[in-house]
């Protein structure tokens, strides 16, 4: 039998590494693989490839339809910075310890070596675009070049820009707009910000807009223009591209003609606006994100109007994004890299688009774990078959490594999943975890092939409140079947897996 590239370059490495050798570029025959690391902050699975058919996304589909689409991937933290620290740095976040978006953890962590860094540490160019790291908490120790940001305006519709204006001044007026300090606390060697101040929402405009504009007029259409720039200029040596896409986030400002895909009878409604039967108070959330927005109301719910105009914006969002990852897809092969390079696109965690009456993320939902994850490999077995197995974030780090023939480093948290990328239906983990915390306590969620249970409290201790949901039953999980004496020793059962916790759920090694 042939021995296949990745487990020839998995000894070339090893014997270099035992020879003390040297690096592998010099060992290995062949071009070492390159990777596109795509992300898109706030991307739900809600695209062409998982099923969404009225989702215009060819692009995200055309990727899908060359690697492998992992059907049932969960972030670990539905927030964007603690997904993203857990997801560069192969750990979790109960072992980051970052939960918020103000902690760095180079503050808990000094010595970390990051998935990109990892890369660098192995001879790669590696260099991050757009947000990547969450904003104001970049790693350039990551990095053989400075992060990349787009310069762009927020907004761009003349009427838009008048009110902000406006808005500005009597913020201003009334003395709300002072200069403040965004860097609580600085490492006293490197100056690297590791405490911010939380995020400023002082002044926000509306939550969409759609300006007839260019893609480069706006931030991602640049980022995309400077990745594709880049690439040309790294071409010739091994590189690890970070592409980091800020929509579909908040505010939806895409171009006119991604809005002008999604005329009316496109859009849907949630068709569970209301929080599941029996569900605990802390599961919930107001969504304060969005209420930050100028057309947003303070309290109560969004109306069916102002909800059908923000699945408007994400829809038309989410088209601009992948007509950029269009664009990239384009590039890798007008310079000769298509087969040469392995390609991820993930989004940092769902998003509740009106889901059980709530908007953004910040919760243990499945709509809010649920992310999109898609993996191409020029050397895979089974390209165009999507996995249904049970993946995480966490997988990414080992699993990049392994199908560009690194070291896989052994503190690490996930397991790669390039196995799936040749046997899609192997038996995989019995659990993907997630975690978020609601002020002081933690909610601690497991989904299993047909259950998703959570527990809100101290870890291993008896539980505050609990929730159980059937999804072979309530894919939506609108009743929380906790509470049912006749399930008993099902929740019994679910509780003692959560609390083995994600060393047990890992597939059995071959
Ligand atoms: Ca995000």
């Amino acid at each position: 039998m042939a021995t296949s590239r990745r487990d020839f370059l998995r000894t070339a490495s090893l014997l270099a590494a035992t020879a003390g050798l040297g690096s592998l570029a010099q060992e290995a025959p062949e071009k070492r693989r390159n990777v596109l690391f795509i992300a898109s902050d706030d991307m739900r699975p809600q695209l062409g490839c998982y099923g969404r058919k009225k989702m215009v996304t060819p692009n995200i589909d055309r990727l899908a339809a060359m690697g492998t689409m992992f059907a049932r991937a969960f972030c670990q933290q539905a927030v964007c910075s603690p997904s993203r620290t857990s997801l560069l740095t192969g750990l979790r976040p109960e072992t980051t310890r970052v939960h918020d978006l103000q902690t760095h953890f180079r503050g808990i962590l000094p010595d970390i070596v990051t998935l990109p860094q990892h890369f660098k540490n192995h001879g790669y160019y590696t260099q991050g675009f757009g947000k990547i790291f969450h904003g104001g908490l970049d790693d350039p120790a990551s990095w053989s070049e400075k992060s990349w940001h787009p310069k762009a305006p927020g907004y761009l519709k003349p009427e838009t820009l008048a009110f902000m204006q406006e808005r500005r001044k009597e913020l201003t007026e009334a003395g709300k707009l002072g200069k403040r300090e965004n860097v609580l606390e600085r490492d006293p060697k490197t100056g690297l910000p590791l405490k911010l101040a939380p995020p400023d929402t002082r002044l926000r405009g509306p939550a969409w807009e759609d300006p007839d504009c260019g893609d480069s007029d706006l931030g991602d259409g640049k980022t995309c223009d400077e990745v594709i720039r880049v690439m040309g200029e790294v071409k010739d040596k091994p590189f690890f591209l970070a592409c980091g896409f800020i929509k579909p986030h908040l505010p939806f400002v895409a171009p006119k003609k991604y809005y002008d895909l999604y005329p009316e009878g496109t859009l849907e409604l949630a068709d569970n606006p209301f929080p599941p039967k029996d569900v605990p108070a802390i599961a919930m959330h107001t969504f304060g994100e969005l209420r930050a927005y100028s057309d947003i109301p303070d309290v109560g719910p969004v109306d069916d109007k102002k909800a059908l105009e923000l699945i408007h914006g994400y829809y038309a969002s989410t088209s601009y994004v992948d007509a950029q990852v269009g664009r990239l897809l384009d590039a890798l092969k007008e310079n000769g890299l298509a087969d040469n390079t392995i390609v991820i696109l993930w989004g940092d965690h769902g998003w509740q688009l009106g889901e059980h009456g709530i908007w953004c993320k910040h919760s243990n939902f499945e709509t809010s774990c649920h992310v999109p994850m898609i993996c191409y490999s020029p050397d895979q077995k089974a390209p165009g078959q999507p996995s249904n197995a049970l993946t995480e974030f966490v997988d990414i780090y080992p699993s990049l490594c392994e199908l560009a023939g690194l070291p896989v480093p052994e503190a690490l948290e996930g397991t790669s999943f390039a196995p799936l990328m040749d046997r899609p239906d192997l038996p995989w983990k019995t659990a993907a975890f997630s975690l978020y915390p609601r002020g002081s306590t933690m909610g601690w969620s497991m989904r299993t092939d047909r259950y998703r249970y959570t527990e809100w409290g101290a870890w291993q201790q008896e539980p505050q409140f609990r929730e159980l949901y059937d999804h072979e039953a309530d894919p939506e999980e609108n009743v929380n079947l906790a509470g049912h004496p006749e399930l008993a020793a099902t929740i019994a059962a679910l509780s003692q897996q959560l609390h083995q916790g994600w060393r047990a759920a890992r597939p059995q090694k071959a």
